[in-house]
């Protein structure tokens, strides 16, 4: 078994993220901590206690989900935070009632200092929204970078083509980055391995019209049902809001990296002025794996593999 802390910030591919980490049968899911960030906090928590309620699998399920109180430089839109309120509602979800996996005593950052100290072995994080709470962790207890193994973090972009459509920020900065720059700094200025999934790989996994089709056909499995139901509140009708499977593909590629192939670069981060955010190549910065590309008929066979271990909950 390998141990596992996964933080996340509530969006619809990170709340499958967290389905998905639950049935891997080699990960024992040591903890969960919940950001602030790309859903509303409580909805989020709300959702993801009911979520391991319902496909945790005894004896390699988290405890506990902690709340976390980082706060951010720039937050998302609400519009997009909105859809935590319409997952956590979903009937799949509330047919047992309140949720029964409780919220952790300690906020985010001290509860993965904790769930790492008193670990057995070393820890796999895996991020998929801002750094910020392994930043304030590194701050609080900085010997647990000797017990984290890895950090997989979806953020950054390495081809100056962002995500951010924001007043005053020039677009070549991806959002997780632009939400805490300072976090990301001060986690690349630590000594752990860091793996990180861009846009330049996630750009490689668009959610399709294919791709939901393939869902809904297997909506007898529960978990495929919910994830079918969870990607059907986004869509892509505005400009610059293509939805991708960004925190899925982190979250597949840091237990099954044959699914995608990764280079060692240097890089360091922008964290100031119209670039804030922006991550870039530099013969200066320090050396991270950059994945840059993935196999996605191997990852979307993946996601329905696991999916369906689901079933037996
Ligand atoms: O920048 C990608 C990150 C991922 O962690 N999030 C979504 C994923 O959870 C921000 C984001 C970028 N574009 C979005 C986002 C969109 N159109 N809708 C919701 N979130
Ligand atoms: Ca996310």
């Amino acid at each position: 078994m390998r141990n596992v802390y996964f933080n996340h910030d509530g969006n619809v591919d990170d709340l499958v993220s967290l389905l998905l980490l639950l049935q891997m049968p080699d990960v024992n899911l040591l903890g969960v901590g919940v950001t602030d960030a790309d859903g509303y906090v409580e909805p989020s928590v709300s959702a993801s206690r009911k979520i391991v309620d319902l496909f945790g699998h005894e004896g390699r399920q988290p405890r506990d989900i902690a709340k976390s109180n980082s706060r951010a430089a720039h937050q998302f839109p609400k519009e997009w935070r909105l859809s935590s309120f319409s997952f956590d509602d979903f009937p799949i979800l509330n047919e047992h009632g309140e949720p029964k996996t409780p919220v952790a005593a300690k906020p985010g950052h001290l509860d993965m200092v904790d769930k790492i100290k008193s670990a057995d072995d070393s820890v796999t994080l895996v991020m998929t929204g801002p750094l910020s709470d392994l930043a304030r962790a590194l701050d609080e207890e900085p010997s647990i970078v000797e017990k984290i193994e890895s950090v997989h973090w979806m953020g950054g972009a390495l081809n100056s083509k962002g995500n951010v459509a924001e007043p005053g920020a020039d677009d070549t900065m991806e959002w997780n980055a632009y939400w805490d720059a300072e976090a990301v700094k001060k986690v690349w200025d630590s000594d752990l391995k860091i793996v990180m999934v861009g846009l330049d790989s996630t750009d490689q996994v668009p959610l399709t019209a294919e791709l939901r089709q393939r869902w809904a056909k297997q909506r007898q499995h529960p978990a495929l049902d919910l994830i079918g139901q969870g990607y059907s509140l986004v869509h892509s009708f505005e400009a610059n809001s293509t939805y991708y499977l960004w925190d899925v593909l982190t979250t597949l590629a840091s237990a099954y990296p044959e699914l995608v192939e990764s280079v060692q670069v240097k890089t360091d981060v922008v964290t100031t002025g119209a670039s804030e955010g922006r991550t870039y190549q530099t013969d200066e910065g320090r050396e991270i794996t950059f994945v840059t590309s993935v196999n996605a008929e191997a990852f979307y066979d993946k996601i329905d593999e696991l999916a369906k271990l689901g079933d037996s909950n």
